[in-house]
């Protein structure tokens, strides 16, 4: 038995969104460290993908659009079923919208809404109730953005959403205390995904996040997963509440 403090052997993960860019990354580096684990996306054909990826014992894929936040609860006790249970919750599952303020809609402000926040919460009530069932602890880990903590021009659903989640992390680590789970989060800076793919091939903004990182370039998933990890595993027991943001600098430079 590897008692490294690091070790999530014997655990299993499920990480939503985990089929593409820092969802599969954390699902990938959770399985190197011992742990089995499940992905969910909506895509079939990209979760069987990850799914030959994941080197762990077992491995299980869930695909599901989290937008229907009605039916979390549900799909979530399937997933605990299927899995044997859920030691550790990884929620990667998001989306953005880029608009002036002035321009965007109910309906698309809701939309981000939904995925960002409203999911969360729904599918970490589920396993909060599966683990006052059990009586074992757990570990949440909500990945964030550096929109936690700041914004910029066209963002402002997505910064909403961030700085909710933030909001949201904080509160369910003080209120599950008593059941032994921990809500952290991982706060990715700029980071070389399909989501910020357009911000990337635009050469002035490509130089604007160049210049805000003191550490000079554009992260990779991987750099997050470590971070996942590390607030994943019993190394992490005595931290709740938190954010690490994974960075290059960006928040720490004036
Ligand atoms: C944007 C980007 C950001 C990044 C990330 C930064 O439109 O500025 O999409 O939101 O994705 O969240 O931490």
């Amino acid at each position: 038995m590897n008692n490294s403090p690091f070790s999530l052997s014997g655990k299993t993960a499920l990480v939503t969104g985990g089929s593409r860019g820092i969802g599969l990354a954390i699902a990938k580096a959770l399985a190197e460290n011992g742990a089995d684990v499940a992905i969910l996306a909506r895509d079939k054909k990209r979760l069987a993908a990850a799914k030959k990826q994941l080197r762990c014992k077992k491995a299980w894929t869930f695909a599901y659009d989290l937008e229907k936040t009605e039916r979390i609860e549900k799909i979530f006790n399937a997933i605990v079923k299927e899995t044997g249970g859920i030691d550790i919750l990884v929620n990667c599952a998001g989306a953005t919208i880029r608009a002036k303020a002035e321009d965007i809609t109910t309906e698309s402000f809701e939309n981000i809404m939904n995925i960002n926040l409203t999911a969360v919460l729904k599918i970490s009530q589920a396993f909060c109730r599966h683990h006052i069932k059990t009586g074992e602890g757990g570990k949440i880990i909500n990945i964030g953005s550096l929109m936690c903590h700041g914004a910029r021009p066209t963002t402002a659903a997505y910064a909403a959403s961030k700085g909710g989640l933030l909001m949201l992390t904080k509160s369910l680590a003080v209120e599950w205390a008593k059941y032994g789970i921990n809500v952290n989060a991982a706060g990715p800076g700029y980071i070389a995904t399909e989501l910020t793919k357009p911000l990337r091939e635009d050469k002035k903004f490509n130089k604007w996040v160049i210049s805000k990182t003191p550490l000079g370039r554009w992260g990779q998933p991987e750099d997050i997963a470590a971070t996942a990890v590390f607030l994943a595993s019993p190394a992490s027991d005595f931290i709740t509440g938190q954010i690490i943001y994974i960075d290059g600098g960006w928040l720490a430079a004036l």
